[in-house]
This record gives C-alpha cells, structure tokens and sequence, in this order.
C-alpha cells in the first residue's frame, strides 16, 4: 500500500489531521488498532474549546454538535463554601464553553471521513514504524491483528497514537527530551442517570477535596471526585460516592441531584511533555507527545490544536515545495503546548487538596482563587486560556 501521509491512531488528533489534509486534496491512511466501536464507545473529554466548535462547522462536522451540545457562558468556581460565577462570555468577547463529549466528536469525525471516501483501518495489530530517517519512510501492521504482515510506504508518518503509541518510542532515547509530573492524586469519575443539577460546570475545592460536576445531556450528568490513585473502585460504592459529591458540592440554595450510577473509573493525573515532536520523517501530535491533567479540560483540544499546525506545515511542503514550516513544526507546537500545559497545572494545583502539602499551601490557593474573584485582570486571563488561547501565527 502507498499513501501520501500514514497516520497512526485514529483519536482526535489522528482524524482531524485526515480531515484538514483531504480538503486540501492529500492523501492519509490511518491505522488504529481499536474497533470502530471501541473508539466511539470510550468515554473521555467533555469541553471543547470555542476555535474548535468553529473548526468543525468549517469542516461541514457540526450538525449533531449543534442540535446536542451545551453552550455555556461560563463556569462556576467553588471553595470553602463561597461560590464565583465566572462569566467567559463576557471577559473573552463572546467565546463560549462548549460541552459535547469527545465520543460524540469522534462519531462525527469518523462518519464524516468515510463518507468522503477516507480510509481508516481499524483493528490493526504490531503497528511499527521504519526508515523514519530516510527519505522513504513505511509502518508495518497486521490487518484484523492476525492477517498478513502488510505495508504502508508514504512520504510523512504522523504518530497520532496517544501516550502508550509506538510512534514515541520510535524516537532514540538521545534524541529526545522527556518531561514528567506526577500528582499525588486521581479522580473518579461517574455517569449518573440523572437531571442537570446546575446550568453550567462547577469546579469545587472543599475541606474533602476537590470535585467537578458537568453534563452530558438533559438525562446524563458526569462527576468527578479527587481520590486516592492507588484506590481499588471497591472501595467507593454508590452511597460513599454520592456523600462525598454532597458534601464537596454543598452550597447555600444548591440541592445536587442523584440518580443511579451506570459508568465508573479511576484515572491519574499526570503532566507529561516529550521535546521534540519531530525526528527525521516522524512528526508526534497529540496525546502521543504530551499529557495534561484534566481540570483545564485541554488535552483534546491541544490535540487538535497540534494537528491545525502540522497539517498547514504539510500542505505547505507537499503542494507547495516549502518545508519551511514543517521543519519549525516541533517548536511552533511546543509553544501552545507549554501554555496549556501551564494552565492544567495551575488550575490543578489551585483546586485540589494536595496530601503531600500544608496549610501554608493551601490558603496560597485559596488566595489565588480570590484574586480571580476581585480582579479583572486575573479573571480574564483564566477565561482566555480555558475557552482557549489564539494561535500565535
Ligand atoms: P487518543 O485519543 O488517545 O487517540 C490515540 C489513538 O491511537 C490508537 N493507538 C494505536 N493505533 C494503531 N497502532 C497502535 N500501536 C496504537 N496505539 C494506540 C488508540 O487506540 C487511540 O484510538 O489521543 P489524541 O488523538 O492525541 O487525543 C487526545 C485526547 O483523547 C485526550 O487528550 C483527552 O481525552 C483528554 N481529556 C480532556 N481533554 C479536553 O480537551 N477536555 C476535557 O474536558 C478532557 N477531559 C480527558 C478528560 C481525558 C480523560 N481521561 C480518561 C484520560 C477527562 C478524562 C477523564
Ligand atoms: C468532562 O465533562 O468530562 C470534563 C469537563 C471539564 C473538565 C474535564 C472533564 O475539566
């Protein structure tokens, strides 16, 4: 098989990447070794960045997106009992908070792609990748897992394949630089058949911990609740769940509403940053080169922002015989990657009760969080970088 751009993964990166290219008239393949079902079925991101929502109406994507999803006009802070309402609308000249789930952005992306002729394969096995130095670069893989070794021979390979992706790793250790923070916390998180509690998100840090209500729908609320990484989901039975979200989420005039519990899981919280994102003819986008801790809500969205990138950097080298930008593309992401990558640390930082700090820490946060309520300036640039920041051109 030949192919302009291979691309590895079919997440958010991945197929935004194909969607930008096949308009411009390039050829991808993309390989994922998950069924379609699998992708479409694993529940993740909530918030979509406003440059994102306009991305998918340029793409003809945003039907369902906007028949579903939620537009708020901000977010709710909340500590020691005081809540903020913070108005993003308003301080960021009319972007909003979108919440559509990134299943849902994935069903429209991949519907969307096959119907224009775009070739996904899915349920690949022993994806590897080969000659990235060289001028001919190809990735191996197994269709169906078990069917006969197979070859994909393309000018440019795109490791879109998510943190435990082999496309990293294919980068020599000398060559790169890797980045790690590890947060002595997880959450939890919980799809509850239940109403909307409250008309837009609410992010709590109380005595108990930390805390985040969204949506999914009119009849489907997403909760999470700062835990123990290390917990067993034994350890938290419906009951327990709902007394702590009670207690984390209490306010004067509030009532959290409840409802039976179908989807549970635990997840840690990591910072993580790989320098260089390119090596020879490899290029990382994506969660495959850079994690971040969801209380900013912006992996998917630096995924995506990756992808804008490197897609301009592509159409550039192929139609038009400038590989000028393609060769700054590491750098040119690595910007915006370290500002989201600053925003999750901050927000994580300031909003959970840290076990390895003290009470010295805790009233910093407490402080940092008045700032925002008592200054525009404060309140302003946290709305900037969580509806999303510009692209610096
Ligand atoms: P993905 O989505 O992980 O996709 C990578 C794809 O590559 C495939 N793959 C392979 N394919 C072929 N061969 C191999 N050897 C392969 N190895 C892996 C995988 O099967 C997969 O389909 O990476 P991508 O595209 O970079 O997208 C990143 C986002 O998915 C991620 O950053 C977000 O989900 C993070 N995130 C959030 N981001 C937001 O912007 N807003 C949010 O509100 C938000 N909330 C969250 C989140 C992530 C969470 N979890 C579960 C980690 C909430 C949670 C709970
Ligand atoms: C979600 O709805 O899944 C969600 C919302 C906001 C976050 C993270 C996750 O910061």
């Amino acid at each position: 098989m030949k192919t302009e751009i291979g691309i590895i993964g079919a997440g958010p990166a991945g197929l935004f990447l194909a969607h930008l290219l096949g308009r411009a008239g390039i050829e991808a393949v993309i390989l994922e070794s998950r069924t379609r079902e699998e992708v479409e079925g694993t529940i993740r991101a909530g918030v979509l960045e406003q440059w994102v929502v306009d991305l998918m109406r340029d793409l003809g994507l945003a039907a369902r997106l906007d028949q579903n999803a939620d537009f708020h006009t901000g977010i709710t802070l909340q500590w020691n009992g005081e809540r903020l309402h913070l108005d993003m609308r308003e301080l960021t000249g009319g972007k909003q908070v979108t919440v559509y789930p990134q299943h849902e952005v994935l069903r429209d992306l991949i519907a969307g792609l096959l119907a224009a002729g775009g070739d996904i394969r899915f349920g690949v096995g022993e994806t590897a990748l080969h000659e990235i130095t060289g001028e001919r670069p190809f990735i191996t893989f197994r269709p169906d897992k078990t069917g006969p070794e197979t070859r994909l021979d393309c000018a440019y390979i795109v490791g879109a394949d998510g943190y435990h992706g082999p496309s990293r790793q294919a980068i020599p250790e000398a060559a790169r630089r890797e980045f790690h923070k590890i947060y002595p916390f997880g959450w939890l998180g919980i799809l509850a058949r239940a109403p909307r509690s409250w008309h837009e998100l609410i992010y709590a840090n109380q005595a108990e911990g930390f805390a985040l209500l969204s949506t999914r729908s009119p009849d489907v609320q997403r909760l999470y609740l700062q835990c123990d990484p290390a917990d067993d989901l034994a350890l938290w039975p419906d009951r327990r769940i709902w007394d702590e979200l009670q207690a984390r989420l209490s306010a004067p005039g509030f009532t959290l509403i409840e409802g039976p519990i179908f989807q549970k899981g635990i997840i840690p919280l990591r910072s993580f940053v790989c320098e260089t994102m390119h090596y020879g003819r490899l290029f990382l986008a994506g969660d495959a080169a850079h994690i971040v801790p969801p209380t900013g809500a912006k992996g998917l969205n630096l995924a995506v922002a990756d992808v804008v990138v490197l897609a301009a950097a592509l159409i550039a080298r192929v139609q038009h015989n400038d590989g000028e930008k393609l060769a700054r593309y590491s750098e040119t992401a690595l910007r915006r990657v370290w500002k989201g990558e600053r925003f999750s640390w901050y927000m994580t930082t300031m909003l959970h009760r840290n076990p390895t700090e003290g009470e010295f820490e805790r009233r910093i946060h407490f402080a940092d969080l008045d700032f925002v309520r008592t200054s525009r300036a404060a309140a302003t640039a946290l709305a900037e970088n969580y509806v999303g920041l510009p692209f610096d051109r």
